[in-house]
This record gives C-alpha cells, structure tokens and sequence, in this order.
C-alpha cells in the first residue's frame, strides 16, 4: 500500500473515497477506516504544503533542542491519587510512545521521597567513611579524573507493577510497567575509589546516603559494590538529569531501583546492615504466612508487550507490529516469547537492536490482525533459563500482600475494534 509508483493502490484508494466507502476501506488489509483519508492524502501529495513555502526556525531558535509540538503527547505522567504530595512521589516513563532500547533522559520516570534536590556541582562532596584505612572527601572534578567506563543498565522501581497484585487496576502500560528506564552511564567504579579509601577486613556492607532533603539511604552489601556497582555523573552522553540524581548517583546494575541512591553523598563502610526504613518498612515483601521478605535485591525477567497497549490501541487492519520490552536482573534475555490467544499459543519474538547484560532488549512480532479479538502476552527467558512466571504462579509463592516485585506475565485484551484493555485471565 506504500508503493507510489503503484497505479493500481492509488485507483482503488480513489474509488474508496469517491463512493464514500469509509467503512468498506476497513475491511481492504492496510486501508485505514478514515473518512476523507483518500483526497487528503491526494492534496498531501500534489498540493504544495506551508512548510515548503515558508522559511523554517533558524538554528538560533533552540540553543538546546526539544521535541517536535506534534510530539507533546509524549510524557511522563502521574497518578494523582497514588501519592500524598508530588515530592514524594513517582511519574512514570511513557513505554508505548518510545522505540529502541533508550530511554531519552526527559522521559525517565522519576522517583522521589523529598523533592528533586538543586546541587550546584561545585559544591558537591561525596565522602568514603566507617570501616576504611582513610577516609576520603571527593569533589566532582576529583571523581571526573578518574578510570571511567559507560554501560548500559535498566533501573526498574521494585514497586513496579506492584498496583497489580490483587487483580489489573491501571489502564496502560505507561502506569503498569512504567517504572523503568534503560540508559547509557557514564561514570567510575565504586570500587576505584573504594580501592583508595581502603577497606578495613571486616567491612561487609556499604550504606550509600543522599543529599536530598529525604537523605534517603540503603544498606548494599560489598560484593557487589566491588563487582560492578558505578558511580555515575552522567547519563545519555550528557550530565545526569536533576530528577536522576545530578551531579552524581548510584548504578547497582540489576537490582531494585531503590539502591540506585540520587545525589549520592556519602558511603559508608560497615560490618552489617543498617536496616534502614528502606529496606525494612518499605522494599520488604508480606508474605501469605505474615513474615517478610527482606533484601530482595535482583529484579527477575520480566517483559511488557508496549504496542498495542491501552494508551495505544490498534487502529490498522492487516499488516501490524506488536513491540515490547523484556529485561533481567540476572543477565541477558536470551528469549521472548509472545501470544496472542492468552497462552495458549506462543511464537519466538524478533529481538533487535543491542543485547547488553542487565539492560532491556526490544522485540517485535509482526503479525496481520484481521479484527479478532487477541489477549496478547509476552514472556522472558533470561540467560540463566529462568522463565518469567505468570500472575497466578507468583501469587502461589508470595500470596496477594506484595507491593515490590511483581514481575507476573501481563495481559492486553484487544477488542474487535482495537480498543486495548489490561486483563488478567483466571
Ligand atoms: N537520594 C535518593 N535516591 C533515590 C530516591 C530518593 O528519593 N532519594 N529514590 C529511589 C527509588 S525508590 C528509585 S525507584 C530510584 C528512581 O530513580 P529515578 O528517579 O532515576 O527513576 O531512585 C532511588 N534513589
Ligand atoms: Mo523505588
């Protein structure tokens, strides 16, 4: 139907619109059900538009470039009800607008407990102390002479997903699953500097600490932080975001977006957890039997079909592209699965564009859709083989009191008229 140079496609779109077969055209595979779409399209293509006859902006018009208007759809959004105050709060990134596996760094959800702190980098310290041979005092620019390295990472919330427990609640995948975001980071290994300040033998677990007026701080224990864990300043190429911690935070590749502390401040080294509110009150999972999980730190394989979805339904017959999201924790994905039957019936999606480890991979399906009604799923399958259950499979092990780490099968209804709603299928 995109072939210009095809007579035949044109006379038929013509005739459509002559006989003002709106409807009809519904039913001819990749004709959109518009009314009027055939002369629009006929004066798009012979009329000459504003933009070929007027000058464009100059290229003194955005010192810092923004998105086209026609764009303005595509945002971070919140859930008034969910939160007290939007301080202490979240918005959340818009899947089903954006392609690829990037997030661009305006549209990173944002998770605060106190507000989005305003540091001037000048004035930033990040201090290394407890069970060190020398505690240190550094400054941004002594951080920015040091080793760097650039990786990929989601960060995912623990408490994405988490409205879904007891049933589906939020109507699209921007609320549902919208609680990551997946960039490229700039920064030093912790362990560099840790290397500097000296661990002290029995120095078992840091605490990392914010300098956001929450001072939010988490217990993280110090394999991991020799591993792979980074200090980053920057984010997409560029300095992180406020909203993402500038001028320095915390990278704990694969596990729960709480660690990831923003405005990082200070680490401190210690022989035990700090049972902080963080990881006690909150980021703990009830389970059925009345005891809690604690320190859940890795995010399992989880995947999210982003299109069609509630905030984007079907509108074409014929010739689509179902497209999503999977990510783990604990590696690569190796495998995503996608049905369009509830489950019944699974093919292997295309995965495309980069693999990185504990980053999120993009995969597609295309498919024809003919008007039926399909209950679309996807499912991960990480590089350690695990494979991402569904609701009802995790509600058997942690029962319905969870909020963090739901990374269940998720489910879209669409409707013969592409009208796409999230259900659970009992
Ligand atoms: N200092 C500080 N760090 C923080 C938070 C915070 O409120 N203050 N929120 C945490 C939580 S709960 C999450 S999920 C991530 C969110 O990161 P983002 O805002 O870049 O999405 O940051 C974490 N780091
Ligand atoms: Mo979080």
């Amino acid at each position: 139907m995109t072939d210009l140079t095809s007579g035949k496609t044109l006379n038929r779109r013509r005739f459509l619109g002559a006989a003002g077969l709106a409807g009809a055209g519904a039913a001819l595979s990749g004709v959109p059900a518009i009314a009027g779409e055939t002369a629009k399209s006929e004066a798009l293509i012979t009329d000459v538009q504003d933009w070929q006859r007027y000058l464009g902006e100059g290229v003194d018009k955005h010192p810092y470039g923004v998105p086209s208007k026609f764009e303005k759809n595509v945002i971070r959004r919140d859930v008034p009800w969910l939160t007290a105050s939007a301080e202490s709060s979240v918005n959340f990134t818009p899947l089903h607008e954006l392609d690829g596996i990037i997030t661009p760094s305006g549209l990173c959800f944002e998770r605060h407990h106190g507000g989005v702190a305003e540091i001037n980098p000048a004035d930033h310290r990040l201090m290394i102390n407890g069970l060190v041979d020398k505690p240190l005092v550094f400054t941004m620019d002594d951080i920015k002479r040091m080793p760097r390295v650039n990786k990929v990472y989601f960060l995912e919330c623990a408490a994405n997903s988490g409205m879904e427990w007891r049933g589906s609640q939020l109507n699209g995948c921007q609320f549902t699953h919208g609680m990551i975001h997946n960039v490229m980071y700039t920064g030093v290994p912790l362990k560099v500097l840790l290397d500097e300040a000296g661990l002290k033998p029995n120095a078992k677990w840091l605490m990392l600490e914010g300098a956001d007026s929450s001072g939010m701080n988490r217990s993280l224990p110090i394999e991991k932080a020799l591993n792979d864990v980074i200090l980053a300043f920057a984010m997409n190429g560029e300095a992180l975001r406020p909203e993402q911690g500038y001028p320095l935070r915390a990278v704990i590749p694969g596990w729960e977006g709480n660690l990831w502390v923003k405005w990082l401040r200070r680490v401190e080294a210690g022989d035990q957890p700090w049972q902080t509110r963080e990881e006690t009150s909150k980021y703990t999972d009830l389970l059925a039997n009345g005891t809690s999980r604690k320190h859940t730190f890795v995010m399992d394989a989880k995947s999210v079909v982003t299109n069609p979805s509630p905030q984007a339904p079907l509108k074409h017959k014929g010739r689509n592209v179902l497209s999503g999201l999977a990510w783990s924790g604990r590696g690569t994905v190796k495998r995503v699965d996608v049905s369009l039957d509830g489950g019944r019936n699974w093919q292997t999606a295309r995965i495309d564009g980069p693999v990185f480890d504990k980053s999120v991979v993009r995969f597609y399906v295309d498919f024809e859709w003919n008007g039926q009604e399909l209950m679309i799923q996807s499912r991960a399958i990480d590089s350690t083989g695990y494979v991402q259950p569904s609701k009802d499979e995790l509600r058997k092990v942690r029962g319905v009191n969870s909020i963090y780490h739901n990374n269940g099968i998720q489910t879209w209804l669409v409707r013969s008229g592409g009208e796409t709603e999230n259900v659970e299928i009992g």
